[in-house]
């Protein structure tokens, strides 16, 4: 049955009175209601100052300025003085930010509060709030005064923030839009929601990521609204000379994040939202997935094909067919008689299993997990204290409050089972909430909200990221501190704490493929670096050209998993036929042979705060107001990508930055700095390696950790610029790295006409298992005569294919060839 029929069987079950009241409510006429008045901030009169922050006052309204950092600084405001709870779910606990210094001056026209790097200028005039950095330069300034509205719905206000935007301002960032990646022109709300095979610039998607990087003049600044009810964005839409965003409740709290990089606003981003963990060495690898693989033979028929074809694979997915009825937490019996025996085996054979978890939990008495819900009052209720519930895959469930610390530790507890059956990793679906036939949760349905308390307007948008933070924190008890592995639809700013994500339910067209490489760097640069389509395209079908081309881009993307609806052909990278099956291994390997470079960028997201993929406009921010080239990316800090959008392509024309490039396939070296002509066979795509670059490769394994590795493969791209690159190893899947048990080697390769150096340093306590590397150089402009390491001459050596390369000790600091 297509997924549509199936929605609809259940939908049609779900008409009681409840919903039709909720429908009659809809369809109420709009009668003649006049304009509501907004009211303004009047002039600022007084200020007091609080620890870090100075609260301002224009005699009835209040706005704070807290300076957290000397590159970030918070505003809020409070209509009528009174401030809200200064609660957030998006920042991390243990919040390490302190300016160096800050002060608080006044002029005739303005109190300007300074710190090391920014001035925030409040105008004595009409309380306009002006972000500047110390030379005077404007990044970003008031429209108008903050203003609000007295919320005619449910209390409260409505909160608005009009910022001016220039002529040149471009605007990227807010989490998983599907549209170009300059947002300018466009309007944009936040209210995840499930949208099975949604279009180009639709919206609202399935996540809220209300944190967006301005770029004028050639410098950035980022804004981070933390509202977690419905918010909405017009970056200079309505009006070409503003930018706003607004909500319909809770506070106007927004954080200015001051640039000039736009590299550097991510970072701060993270510093204030905290970076991903790192994720188990194997969840990184090639994962096939699929609505659903059942019964078990099945599964381990696919499992066979892979080693079989000797095509690389870790992980293997169970959607929601495995489960008794749709019953979380339990096995269907027909289809999977023995799971742990089934489990084993895979796992014998390098397979880490990955199940699907909802929140709607059946509503059945004889269940224990509806039971216990139950009786511990866990589930959501109305506001009449009335239990809430909503029709989902098992029928009339009802649904966990995971705003509610209890009921995420009792969730998390619900895992044990399949953690000992030896599943290695959890998939949240559905967790926007969805509901069939009505979308999601009443808004009076009342949250627990870490004892702040609220409505679903108000908790909507953190419901999923509060039920994969369960997820996370129970699979780590269970796991017995072993990495978790979590994937989640829905999201809030902050999610990466606990999880990684995927874009939803994409369509296998072209378009899609763009929209999701659109997608992928987005929600890079919005926090959540460790992200993936549906490879291959959700629904509809694609041929072998579609499927071959996006496992390409697949390669590059955070996450790579092959997904797809219940109701369409088969979906393995051999079910299109031996000349695609042929590509996509190749590719597939090409993603094992780079995974130290990969979990290299894993741990620089981590530990450093990059972003795994990085528009162009992020590596060359002076493009970013004429960004031509979008598909285009940094994959890490050495590899530069554009995948292949068009059927037949032959060539395309590929965006070079300054620098040195070579072409990864046949070493052949480029100019950067202008646009090239790239022949695009179909075996092979755009792929380039900065001149100067340390690429760390293992040998094609057929999963992580298959292979022993004796001498580790280094390959040294020769260029003239001193160029940096680093290498991280660790155990894999311990958070042993949390106690510096972990080696971070950091290459600089200088070259010059006649010789070449490369010198190492290295941090950290994890002795790794090989000895030496194995270097290869790229690109050498001069016959070699002389090795150096560390004062010590060694010679050339040749490998199985006599291709030259030189065994080096691990430990070297100095090689110099020339
Ligand atoms: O209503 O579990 O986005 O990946 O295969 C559809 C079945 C529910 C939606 C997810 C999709 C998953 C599907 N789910």
């Amino acid at each position: 049955m297509a997924e549509s029929e199936k929605k609809e069987e259940i939908a049609s079950e779900v008409l009681t009175e409840e919903t039709l009241d909720n429908i009659q409510h809809v369809n109420n006429p709009v009668l003649d209601v006049p304009a509501i008045e907004k009211k303004y901030l009047g002039k600022p009169t007084s200020y007091v100052k609080s620890n870090n922050a100075f609260i301002f006052s224009d005699g009835k309204a209040s706005v704070e300025v807290k300076v957290f950092a000397d590159e970030i600084i918070r505003v809020r405001l409070a209509p009528q003085s009174s401030f809200l709870d200064d609660f957030s779910y998006a920042l991390k606990k243990d919040l390490d930010l302190h300016p160096t210094s800050f002060s608080l001056e006044e002029t005739d026209d303005a109190y300007l509060v300074k710190t090391a790097v920014v001035v925030c200028r409040i105008q004595k005039a009409d309380f306009l709030v002006v972000f500047e950095n110390v030379e005077g330069k404007v990044f970003n300034a008031d429209h108008k005064p903050l203003h609000w509205e007295e919320n005619v719905d449910f209390g409260g206000y409505y909160v608005y923030c009009t910022k001016k935007a220039t002529a040149d301002e471009a605007f990227f960032g807010l989490g998983d839009k599907s549209s170009n990646l300059n947002l300018r022109g466009r309007r944009f709300s936040n209210w995840n929601s499930d949208t099975y095979g949604f279009g180009f610039n639709q919206d609202p998607l399935y996540k809220t990521i209300p944190f967006y990087i301005g770029v004028t003049g050639g410098d950035a600044y980022g804004i981070f609204f933390d509202n977690t009810f419905k918010t909405f964005f017009d970056f200079a839409a309505e009006k070409n000379d503003r930018t706003s965003y607004w909500s319909e409740g809770g506070e106007m709290q927004y954080y200015y994040i001051h640039g000039p990089q736009m590299m550097d606003v991510v970072k701060r981003y993270h510093d204030l939202t905290g970076t991903h963990y790192m994720p188990p060495l194997w969840a990184i690898g090639y994962h096939q997935c699929r609505w659903s693989y059942y019964p078990e033979a099945n599964v381990r028929d696919v499992a066979d094909q892979f080693r079989k074809r000797q095509i690389p694979c870790d992980a293997i997915y169970l959607d929601i067919d495995y489960m008794d009825g749709y019953r979380c937490f339990t096995w269907n019996k027909r289809y999977f008689p023995d799971p742990k025996k089934m489990i084993a085996d895979l796992a014998a054979n390098g397979f880490k299993t990955v199940v699907m978890i909802d929140p709607g939990i059946k509503v059945d008495e004889d269940y224990w997990v509806f039971k216990e819900g139950k009786e511990n009052r866990y589930f959501c209720r109305r506001g009449d204290d009335y239990f809430m519930e909503g029709y989902v895959w098992p029928g009339r469930c009802q649904f966990p409050d995971y705003t509610n610390p209890k009921v995420r530790e009792w969730w998390g507890t619900l895992y044990r089972g399949l953690v000992e059956d030896g599943v290695a990793g959890v998939w949240n679906d559905m967790n926007e909430p969805a509901v069939f036939g009505r979308g999601t949760f009443p808004g009076d349905v009342r949250h627990y909200y870490e004892g702040f308390r609220g409505s679903h307007r108000k908790a909507h948008n953190i419901y999923g990221m509060q039920m994969v933070r369960s997820t996370y924190d129970g699979l780590k008890k269970l796991q017995r501190n072993k990495r978790p592995f979590t994937i989640t639809r829905a999201a809030y700013a902050g999610t990466q704490r606990y999880s990684s994500v995927w874009t939803g339910d994409n369509i296998a067209t072209w378009e899609h493929l763009r929209i999701g490489i659109l997608q992928l760097q987005r929600l890079s640069v919005s926090g959540l670096s460790f992200c993936g389509t549906d490879i291959g395209g959700f629904t509809g079908e694609p041929d072998g050209e579609l499927y071959t081309r996006w496992m390409q881009f697949g390669v590059f993307s955070p996450f790579m998993r092959v997904h797809s609806a219940g109701d369409t052909r088969d979906r393995e990278p051999w079910s299109f036929g031996p000349e695609w099956e042929a590509i996509c291994k190749k590719f597939i390997e090409l993603r094992y042979k780079l995974l130290p470079y990969i979990y290299t960028a894993f741990w620089r997201q981590h530990k450093y705060c990059e972003p795994i993929l990085r528009p162009i406009a992020l590596l060359e921010q002076e493009k970013a107001s004429n960004l031509q080239r979008e598909e285009e990316f940094a994959f890490g800090h050495n590899i530069l990508v554009s995948p292949v959008l068009n059927p037949g392509q032959q060539s395309k024309i590929v965006y070079l930055p300054e620098g040195d490039w070579y072409y990864y396939f046949d070493n052949t070296i480029y100019h950067g700095g202008q646009e090239l002509q790239i022949d695009t066979p179909l075996d092979k795509m755009p792929i380039f390696v900065r001149a100067g670059s340390v690429i760390p490769e293992y040998p094609v394994m057929q999963y992580t950790g298959e292979k022993h590795i004796d001498a580790l493969r280094l390959n040294i791209y020769f260029g003239e610029r001193r160029q940096d690159s680093d290498l991280y190893i660790d155990h894999g899947d311990t958070f042993a790295y949390e106690q510096s048990v972990y080696n971070e080697k950091h290459f600089i390769v200088e070259g010059k006409k006649d010789c070449l150096t490369v010198m190492q340093n290295q941090e950290g306590l994890y002795n790794e298992r090989f000895d030496t590397y194995k270097i290869y150089f790229i690109g050498l402009p001069f016959n070699v005569n002389k090795i150096d390491v560390d004062g010590v001459s060694i010679s050339v050596l040749r490998d199985e294919d006599n291709m030259p390369y030189f065994s080096v000790e691990k430990e070297f600091r100095k090689l110099t060839i020339a």
